[in-house]
């Protein structure tokens, strides 16, 4: 019987025919590579929905979740997660959602969100993650993109009301029938909290070669891609990760960068500690004020983040009150860290340092804890998988030595075959046989340790947040007065980069200043770590040889703009808080 029936271990049934593409809208791995994969064990047949039945019957007591926000810290133990999910999965149900449909969720690292998630994943609907840094005009286009069936959100979060947001949205994309508040006040919505009905079985659950979730691809084109991730890839990298990051039951993760994103999701992240039966703490923050006392308080032994807080938590980790004796392993990952701040780690955190370099659409690298220092602090780490391929190549895709600098390529068990929904843009990101264009510039070691060497894509990566330099120029064009605009990351000590947005103005238009453009990128409803840290007004563009416009010769000039000239940029949005100041930089 291919069904759910709650409180039971029926282990959901594979498709009849699994070489039969489950949703023929992406492409999928060829029946040769699946079944290799199948093969090898890297895909064992497993979903989310079911991982979590098991575990809650290993060890119903065990605790799962700890969010210690609010007036009370709520501590979920397996058995309520998993009853949670399955009440919640039924009250979705009978609303209408099943499976197959887009959920785009967008909460914040509260335990409502993995209550969602796995009811979402027992009935086969799926999650789009959108980040709370994301507006108007990002979740407008994920809701119709994606043709969204409901839309769950907090009430308010830094100032912002996501209410109003739905409000707008509920009567602009059709298929959007569903507003669930997850927190507060629901106003004219549904709170999450009452989407609950008696848990039945569920008749058609997914199998583990249908896709779970849609995640968000940093991009470098004017839209953002979604990326089409299945139950038997994912948890694949799940698991192989918790191998590496020696993820136990014991261990004890702290969920500090936004809970939907791929790394604190899957790297090992919280996915990897409930895998592995572990406890998962949210971390309301990611500064050091809110991370160490949950670090000294729930005996916190590893988490992730991106370099420039863990420059914040080795900068306070000397003088703190708190014990953070606890935290065995410190994941840093999403953008470059260098070597300088890599070696800082296990002097002020007394933990080990595990570079990660990851990407939603699949590979991950990760040093190893038994890699020697060097490697550590000069390496962003090797692939989970042995089936892990890897190329890099010149700019006429021929492998280029061991040792030499090149595109990196890669296919493997657990990255996608094509983005969804985007046929054309497919044709250009992956090779005819498969391989994934990463447009990451790195260099293999004799021991295949990856070092990145620096971006192909036309991208920005501000602190680790991934920002599409077409997708800032279209909304700069839209202003009245410019002509035309170019955005480039200039080097910045604390973020690693930040934009710089070149701009020419029309000839007849009125001088304006940069903090008008930046009003107007962000009144167009754009996340406010998209918005130009530097606007720069110029009256040409420098140009290649070929006539093109050279982004390489404004990268130079931005970068030697001394950063003192300007004011400083706010931090991360991942690394910034409704109710803690920006850290500086
Ligand atoms: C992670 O995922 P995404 O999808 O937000 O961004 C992927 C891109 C990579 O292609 C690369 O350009 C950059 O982020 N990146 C790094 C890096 N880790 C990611 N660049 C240099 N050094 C690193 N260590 O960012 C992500 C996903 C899973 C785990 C960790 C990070």
């Amino acid at each position: 019987m291919n069904a759910y029936t709650p409180k039971t271990l029926t282990r959901p049934q594979a498709s009849a025919h699994p070489e039969a593409p489950a949703h023929p809208e992406v492409p999928t791995w060829p029946e040769e590579f699946a079944s290799r994969y199948r093969a090898a064990g890297w895909w064992r047949g497993e979903t989310f929905g079911q991982m979590l039945r098991e575990r809650a019957a290993d060890h119903p007591d065990r605790v799962a979740i700890v969010d210690p926000a609010g007036p009370a810290p709520r501590r979920w133990s397996y058995a309520e997660l998993d009853d949670r999910a399955d009440r919640l999965a039924a009250g979705l149900l009978a609303r209408g959602i099943a499976k197959g449909d887009k959920v785009v969720v967008q909460l914040p690292n509260i335990a409502e969100f993995f209550e969602t998630v796995f009811a979402l994943f027992r009935i086969g609907a799926l999650p789009v993650f959108a980040l709370p840094a994301h507006r108007e005009t990002e979740i407008r286009y994920f809701c119709t993109f994606t043709e969204a069936a409901a839309y769950v959100i907090p009430q308010e979060l830094g100032g912002f009301d996501y209410r109003g947001l739905a409000a707008k949205l509920v009567d602009e994309v059709p298929t959007l029938r569903h507003v669930f508040v997850a927190d507060g006040d629901p106003g004219p919505f549904e709170a999450l909290s009452d989407v609950t009905a008696e848990p039945a079985a569920i008749t058609d659950p997914p199998a583990p070669s249908d896709l779970a979730f849609l995640q968000l691809s940093g991009g470098s084109t004017g839209v953002p891609k979604l990326i089409p991730r299945t139950h038997d890839d994912y948890l694949y990298s799940v698991r192989g990760s918790n191998d590496i990051c020696g993820v136990d039951e014991d261990s004890v993760y702290l969920v500090a960068l936004p809970a939907g994103h791929n790394f604190p999701l899957s790297s090992p992240g919280s996915l990897g500690a409930l895998y592995a039966g572990a406890r998962v703490v949210l971390c309301p923050r990611p500064g050091p004020e809110a991370a160490f006392p949950l670090i000294e308080a729930e005996g916190v032994t590893l988490t992730g983040l991106v370099p420039p807080l863990a420059l914040l938590w080795t900068d306070a980790a000397p003088t703190t009150p708190y014990d953070l004796g606890s935290l065995e392993v410190l994941l840093v990952g999403g953008a470059k860290f260098s070597e300088e701040a890599a070696r800082r780690v296990k002097p002020a955190l007394g933990c080990t340092l595990q570079q990660v370099f990851g990407m939603a659409e699949g590979l991950v690298n990760y040093t190893r804890l038994d890699d020697d220092t060097e490697t550590i602090v000069t390496t962003q780490g090797r692939p989970i998988s042995p089936d892990d391929e890897i190329r890099v190549v010149d700019d006429e895709d021929n492998d280029v030595p061991t040792g030499g600098t090149g595109h990196l390529l890669t296919r493997g068990p657990y990255t996608i075959r094509g983005y969804w929904k985007a046929p054309e843009h497919n044709a250009r990101s992956f090779t005819a046989d498969g391989f994934y264009r990463t447009g990451d510039v790195v260099r293999r070691t004799g021991t295949g340790h990856l070092v990145v060497e620096g971006r192909a894509k036309d991208q920005i990566n501000r602190g680790g947040e991934k920002i599409a330099a077409e997708e800032v120029e279209n909304h700069l064009l839209a202003h009245p007065s410019v002509h035309d605009a170019n955005v480039v990351a200039e080097p910045d000590p604390y973020l690693g980069e930040r934009t710089c947005a070149y701009v020419i103005l029309r000839a007849d238009a009125e001088p304006l200043k940069p903090v008008a453009v930046k009003k107007f990128v962000r009144e167009r409803g754009l996340a406010s770590y998209k918005v130009p840290d530097r606007v720069e007004f110029v009256t040409a563009f420098p140009q290649t040889g070929v006539g093109k416009i050279s982004k390489k010769d404004l990268r130079a000039a931005s970068a030697r703009t001394p950063a003192s000239a300007t004011p400083s940029p706010s931090a991360p949005s991942s690394c910034s808080s409704p109710s803690s100041p920006a850290p500086s930089a």
